[in-house]
């Protein structure tokens, strides 16, 4: 998913073609390319060599879609083959004043926005995705946020768990931060699974305590937005994707003003933007199709969502856990990294999860290093 726009981070390229500042330079896309580069090869090993695919869907939006699509051409698709990448686009909806009325952005124009990150099941229906995994004989799909700089991409251990259970939807949680963080949560409600979001839950809620456990929070379950998907269900989105519930986010939106055709651009909030929530479809799961995992915050969890400085989910501390990560895997292959150095950064090329790194037992690593091949 890679269709929001990065106001917060002050950037107006696509989230995932941002630099977060390590030693290799890469992208968020980059380092997402190279790890299902990885995954492939390490697949490969398990079927005596042979070719393994995974196919890789990139949902923008209309702000998102071009830029993206030239980054990835500009870049040869990192490596990867460009008939397995499919970059797609997501819907719009329109932007309305507060008192109800559709905005105009020039004279003749609607106001629009992207339609959420619930717009992708739509979008997999409109550009015959969920076609083309049929053709490629797909049973599982990984869906995951473009600005974790820790997404462990087509994970093996949640494809396998999720497959293993048989289950039709499954979501990726880490314990929540704090009472604030801003992350949605994933809960029981009227029997089924759901998300409350972070911009729809009463204080008093987000920071009640376990009842058995009054040292951690009672709805403690983060969202990260990673999620697995059976075919089965996830072919079936015709049936679903115009019925998701709209969220409203107040938001500044230019609009034209209809006396002389001029575009203003307001200081306040002056109407709502709709938003469909991709989590929303999870109450339509019984239990007994849905599950939960979770998993340690620092090997897959680091949202980008600020600009540099803020220190919380910004460029630094995304560069920060890749590279204590990096450190973290060679120092259990038996590695000694020197108490000056920043970190290691290993290149998803080398190693995916820590795995490959015991021709590094025993040696020194000093400073900041790039493991390439
Ligand atoms: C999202 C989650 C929130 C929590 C948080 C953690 C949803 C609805 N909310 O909140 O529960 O997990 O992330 O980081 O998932 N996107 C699109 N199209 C859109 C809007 C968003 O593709 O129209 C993508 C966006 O590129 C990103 C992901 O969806 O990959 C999450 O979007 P966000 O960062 O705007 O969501 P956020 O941080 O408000």
């Amino acid at each position: 998913m890679a269709g929001g726009q990065g106001t917060r981070l002050g950037s107006s390229d696509p989230k995932g073609c941002f630099n977060i500042g390590l030693p290799s330079n890469k992208s968020l896309f980059q380092i997402q390319a190279e790890r299902i580069r990885r995954i492939q090869t390490l697949a490969s090993k398990k079927v005596d060599g042979k070719k393994v695919v995974v196919p890789w869907y990139v949902m923008t939006s209309g702000p998102t879609r071009g830029p993206t699509e030239k980054y990835f051409r500009d870049n040869n698709y990192f490596g990867l083959e460009k008939e397995n990448v499919m970059i797609f686009e997501q819907g719009v909806l329109p932007c309305i004043s507060n008192d109800g009325k559709i905005l105009l952005e020039s004279k003749g124009k609607v106001a629009v926005a992207p339609d959420g990150n619930g717009g992708l099941y739509q979008a997999l229906v409109e550009f015959n995705v969920l076609e083309d995994m049929r053709s490629r004989g797909i049973q599982h799909i990984h869906a995951y946020c473009v600005d974790n700089c820790l997404v462990k991409v087509a994970d093996p251990v949640f494809i396998g768990f999720s497959a293993s259970k048989d289950v039709d939807i499954a979501t990726k949680v880490v314990r929540k931060r704090d009472a604030t963080e801003p992350v949605g949560l994933i809960l029981q409600k009227d029997g089924k699974p759901d998300v409350v979001e972070y911009s729809e839950i009463d204080k008093e809620t987000a920071e009640a305590k376990d009842p058995n456990h009054p040292d951690v929070l009672k709805f403690r379950a983060a969202n990260i937005v990673n999620h697995y998907y059976s075919f089965r269900y996830l072919q079936t989105s015709k049936d679903f994707s115009k019925k998701l519930p709209h969220h409203i986010a107040k938001k500044k939106i230019p609009y034209v003003n209809t006396e002389n055709g001029e575009t203003i651009k307001p200081e306040t909030p002056n109407g709502i933007k709709l938003e469909q929530f991709v989590f929303d479809v999870f109450p339509q799961m019984p239990l007994e199709k849905f599950a939960c995992m979770e998993v340690k915050r620092e090997d897959e969890f680091s949202p980008l969502k600020n600009a540099r400085g803020k220190g919380v989910d910004d460029p630094d501390t995304s560069r920060r856990d890749i590279m204590q990560q990096g450190k973290r895997w060679v120092q259990a292959a038996g590695a000694t990294v020197g108490s000056d150095s920043d970190g290691v950064e290993v290149s998803p090329l080398y190693s995916y999860g820590g795995e490959g790194l015991e021709a590094l037992a025993g040696q020194t690593v000093t400073t900041v290093v790039q493991l390439e091949k």
